[in-house]
């Protein structure tokens, strides 16, 4: 045991000193924050292990508010503009390279739209990326609502929405004071939920949500652009929320779900990311996945015992009483700790 500990001093300095691989040795099988396992009685080699900057939990709750406070961000709305000039701003005040992206979409209604998807690049000539995403624009009917005077009301869309901007703003401060090895690119879609409701009295319209995301997909910010992999945030925000393995996000990119769940699962965060595939939503990722060779997960709030999602979806109770700062951090220190163990 004492040599064990011994060799691992000395492991851990040559690790420090040679940089990027160690060579560790141990007795029994460890499983690293990344999920992979390592050590046995035969030496294997082992990336050395990089601790992120803490997620503030607190800062991530307050760019929630921000948001929340500026009202629903539906399109064409004041609170709209609003929210991608703030988010546009304070990116760049992150260090970032950042792109807001025009495009006309048409929605289930024959509205004429100009999608306005945010794009902020860190480190942009890095060329080994992944990118990390959320939608910002509100609902503009809480279909789902019980009350028949809500439904033609607009959605807060705290929860759904403000709640991925608000851990990709704090994940972005944090990369704005310690770089990542790898190039990060965060992206705010927009118009990814203005899909038809039941009984619109339109036509059936196929593919009608997430059209931010699908306007990117088929006409990416820069010629060429390729990431890794991407990590799709939605619901992120809410009070006992749950994460399953999605369906979709395990089809194209089932390693990166084993990589992040494992993640979460080693830092603590097993009672939220549940190591259980279930599921398969409708969400911007499903449109990456078909449209660009990029694989993408969603890590999205799923109630199974409900067969639903959180239970203010679409509803005028997505508002700021249902954000718990415990969830933004399990989600939030997850990405993070993945980001910063890439190169
Ligand atoms: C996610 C959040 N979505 C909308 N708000 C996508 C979705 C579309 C989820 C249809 C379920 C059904
Ligand atoms: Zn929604």
């Amino acid at each position: 045991m004492k040599n064990s500990i011994a060799s691992k001093i000395i492991i851990g300095l040559l690790a420090v000193s040679a940089g990027v691989w160690a060579v560790q040795s141990c007795s029994d099988p460890k499983p690293d924050p990344d999920g992979t396992t390592t050590g046995s009685t035969t030496s294997i080699p082992s990336k050395a292990h990089v601790t992120p900057p803490d997620f503030n939990a607190d800062s991530s709750y307050a760019y929630v508010k921000v948001q929340a406070d500026m009202g629903p961000r539906v399109p064409g709305s004041k609170a709209h503009a609003a929210c991608v000039k703030w988010m546009s701003e304070t990116l760049k005040k992150y260090g970032a390279e950042v792109v807001v992206q025009d495009g006309v979409v048409t929605t289930f209604d024959q509205k004429k739209w100009n999608a306005r998807n945010v794009i902020a690049s860190f480190n942009p000539e890095n060329k080994s990326r992944i990118f990390l995403a959320a939608h910002f624009d509100s609902r503009p009917f809480c279909d789902n609502d019980t009350v028949p005077s809500n439904k033609s009301k607009l959605c807060p869309g705290v929860n759904d929405g403000a709640s991925g901007v608000g851990v990709l703003m704090e994940i972005a401060r944090n990369i704005a004071a310690k770089n990542p090895k790898v190039g990060i690119d965060i992206i705010m879609f927009d118009l990814e939920d203005y899909g038809q409701p039941e009984n619109s009295g339109f036509p059936p319209m196929e593919n009608s949500w997430c059209l931010g995301s699908q306007y990117w997909s088929k006409n990416m910010h820069k010629p060429g652009y390729f990431a890794n992999y991407g990590i799709l945030l939605d619901m992120v925000g809410g009070k006992n929320a749950t994460f399953y393995k999605e369906g979709t996000s395990i089809f194209f990119a089932g390693n990166v779900v084993e990589k992040v769940w494992n993640t979460a699962a080693n830092l603590g965060y097993g009672n939220l990311f549940i190591q259980e595939p279930y599921g398969e939503f409708t969400d911007d990722h499903l449109y990456i996945n078909r449209l660009t060779n990029i694989p993408t997960i969603d890590i999205i709030n799923y109630d199974k015992e409900r067969s639903a999602f959180f239970s203010h979806h679409h509803k005028t109770g997505d508002t700021m009483d249902n954000i718990d700062k415990t969830t933004l951090k399990a989600v939030g220190q997850t990405v993070m700790e993945v980001i910063y163990n890439e190169e």
